[in-house]
């Protein structure tokens, strides 16, 4: 739970970088029900549910006390994909280390949901907010499952193309890479 307390601060710069149109703000049952989309209901069913800083310099706040070890967080009102996701214990230290630009070394398999898709993204840069000629831009991501490995030399080697069909890894030569598994025909 204490990387919970310190992924706002970076995470603002996503939910509040972006000066998009103001969005009607979501009742705090939507916001549950956005974040429960991002996974089956074995997973997001007995998960806490923690919201996105309400505003800068604040904490994310607790929506609902889960007991399972997943946290699932709604859809970002600042970006334009719905990309609520649920992520279990080596994912939140992921996201931790990836938000402040700080190394990581995976404790063993981790495992995150996005069933909704997500928001576009590059395939080789994770702080690209654009697309360049080079940075294989992802503009309609597919709901997927995202894996962490215990150690990233197991993933040399493998496919890194986004358009292969099935899972490829993301983020290769850095220190957040992890496999992509695309799930497009699952619906939670
Ligand atoms: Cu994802």
């Amino acid at each position: 739970m204490n990387n919970l307390v310190s992924l706002p601060r970076v995470a603002l710069g996503l939910v509040f970088g972006v000066a998009c149109g103001a969005t009607l703000a979501a009742t705090p049952e939507e916001k549950i029900a956005s974040a429960m989309s991002a996974a089956p209901p074995s997973v997001s069913a007995t998960a806490t549910i923690m919201d996105w800083p309400a505003e800068e310099g604040a904490d994310m706040t607790e929506l609902r006390k889960g007991d399972n070890g997943w946290t699932c967080l709604p859809d970002m009102p600042a970006t334009t994909g719905n990309d609520p996701m649920c992520l279990d214990a080596a994912w939140l230290d992921w996201a931790h280390a990836w938000m402040n630009k700080q190394p990581l070394t995976n404790k063993g398999m981790g495992f995150g949901y996005m069933l909704q898709g997500g928001t576009p993204e590059s395939n080789t840069d994770p702080y690209a907010t654009e697309p360049t000629a080079s940075n294989e831009w992802i503009s309609e991501p597919v709901p997927h499952l995202m894996i962490l490995v215990p150690d990233n030399a197991m993933l040399e080697g493998l496919p890194t193309d986004h358009t292969n069909g099935g899972p490829w890894v993301m983020w290769q030569g850095t220190p957040y890479v992890h496999i992509m598994a695309p799930m497009p025909a699952y619906q939670p």
